[in-house]
């Protein structure tokens, strides 16, 4: 893990290292020291130590690029390159990202900041990055071609402005996006209010919708994928990867999500109501807000969603998109519900020893089968709770809530003690018979049967 500590150390570190090996001092200078990350764990908000106060976010698996100051401006330094992603413990994918990590480090700057961003490509084809969402001259707006020269391999590229509206914003390359964002080239960026008591929260996470098609077995996306992907993530995680939101009961909570899918993503929060406080266009004026449980976010959209967590538990905050909240292995599955597939079974397992049947009641006995998987792919729906199978995985987690936290803890708090008599709980006593309709077929009527169809190319 990389502190702001070990940053600053290796900034005046890389100072000496310069005299020593007789680089030129210009170019040493001018590049502040690349910060990366090992771990794809939830790291703690990035207190600022210097420039004008502000009030951190927490990017769910992900972390805050440090920066330097440097006469007034504030000094990043992105390196755009290939990393191996643990997406869940048990599989680890080989995308390309930024400093260590895919999605790249979020970027945490002030309203009236003067930005200065390094932008280092080790990718082996040209990169830019595009600032999404930002007021800036349209020479560093970063679109490959259009406003600028595409950043070969090896070289580096300065990208200078000043962050004049306060927002939530992402940045991803404009160049061979279908490639670059497919293998998880993308990152988070909040311009926080000059004045911190602006909408100020208790807890602020941030995290960017993606999604990859990668093959059980494999490790690399497949890039040409339009629209059936298999695994949909928050920052490049998918359940039961995901890091919990924790919040103190009581605390106003604000979570900001940016799409850079392909598809919209109904997101959905239980236990609660919240309002969209921000778009893309900045906040939402309070008299426009309404409550809701769930809100769709659009392809390229941005939603800053706010609630007070009132209610203790751990409440789960999903995509409403049933498939969405299912692991790879295909979802090019048959609807076999009611099919008796025990003939079917015993014939293509003289063929197909491993051949197991699934489905027949449901697809509830995907979350504790034991199937034989390839190495690095992970069970379409698994994710273990205090009473068994959650039987999710994709874009699933939970905003845990807990009486009396500290200002500052984030950690996993367990699972939730729920108080006695506050637990669904299962009723055992004499059921009156089931009436079922029966069929009333004779001679040769022919039920029919019908099948779903496999593919759902449109989202
Ligand atoms: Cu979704």
């Amino acid at each position: 893990m990389v502190t702001r500590r070990n940053f600053l150390l290796g900034a005046s570190a890389a100072g000496v290292a310069l005299s020593a090996a007789k680089v030129s001092s210009v170019a040493m200078a001018a590049l502040p020291q690349i910060v990366s990350m090992e771990t794809p764990d939830t790291q703690p908000p990035l207190m600022p130590e210097n420039g004008r106060p502000y009030n951190p976010v927490v990017t769910l698996n992900g972390w805050t690029l440090p920066w330097r100051m440097n006469n007034g401006v504030k000094e990043f330094h992105l390196v755009a390159e290939p990393v191996v992603r643990e997406m869940a413990p048990g599989m680890k994918a080989h995308l390309w990202g930024y400093n260590g990590q895919s999605p790249g480090p979020t970027i945490e700057v002030v309203e009236g900041d003067r930005v200065r961003i390094f932008v280092t490509n080790r990718l082996p084809e040209h990169t830019s990055i595009h600032w999404h969402g930002q007021r800036l001259p349209n020479g560093m707006d970063g679109v490959t071609g259009l406003t600028q020269a595409g950043i070969n391999p090896g070289k580096t590229f300065v990208y200078e402005f000043e962050a004049k509206r306060p927002g939530t914003f992402m940045y991803h390359p404009h160049a061979d996006e279908m490639t670059q964002m497919a293998m998880g080239m993308m990152g988070f960026w909040v311009t926080h209010p000059k004045n911190p008591k602006f909408m100020a929260v208790d807890r602020d996470f941030v995290f960017l919708l993606n999604s990859f098609d990668i093959d059980p077995g494999s490790y690399t996306p497949k890039i040409t994928t339009m629209l059936d992907f298999n695994l949909w993530a928050f920052n490049s995680r998918v359940a039961p990867g995901i890091s919990p939101m924790v919040a103190g009961q009581g605390d106003r909570v604000r979570i900001r999500v940016g799409n850079l899918t392909m598809t919209n993503h109904p997101m959905h929060l239980h236990g609660h109501e919240f309002v969209v406080v921000g778009t893309d266009g900045g906040w939402t004026p309070p008299n426009s807000r309404w409550p809701e449980v769930t809100a769709d976010i659009a392809v390229g959209q941005m939603r800053a969603f706010e609630f007070i967590a009132d209610e203790p538990g751990d409440w789960a905050f999903h995509c409403h998109k049933s498939h969405h909240t299912m692991n790879a292995m295909g979802h090019d599955v048959p609807t076999m519900i009611g099919v008796d597939q025990s003939k079917l079974v015993d014939r293509i397992t003289s063929l197909i020893p491993d051949y197991m049947s699934m489905g027949e009641s449901g697809m509830a006995d995907m979350e504790t089968m034991e199937m034989p998987l390839p190495d690095n792919t992970l069970p379409m729906m698994s994710g273990q709770g205090q009473f068994g199978g959650i039987g999710m995985g994709g874009m699933f987690t939970t905003v845990k809530i807990r009486e009396g936290l500290a200002r500052n803890d984030y950690k996993d708090p367990g699972a939730y003690q729920h108080p006695v008599g506050t637990v669904a709980y299962e009723m055992n006593s004499e059921l009156p018979p089931v009436q079922r309709q029966t069929a009333t077929l004779s001679g040769d009527e022919i039920e029919f049967k019908a099948r779903k169809p496999v593919s759902h190319g449109e989202h």
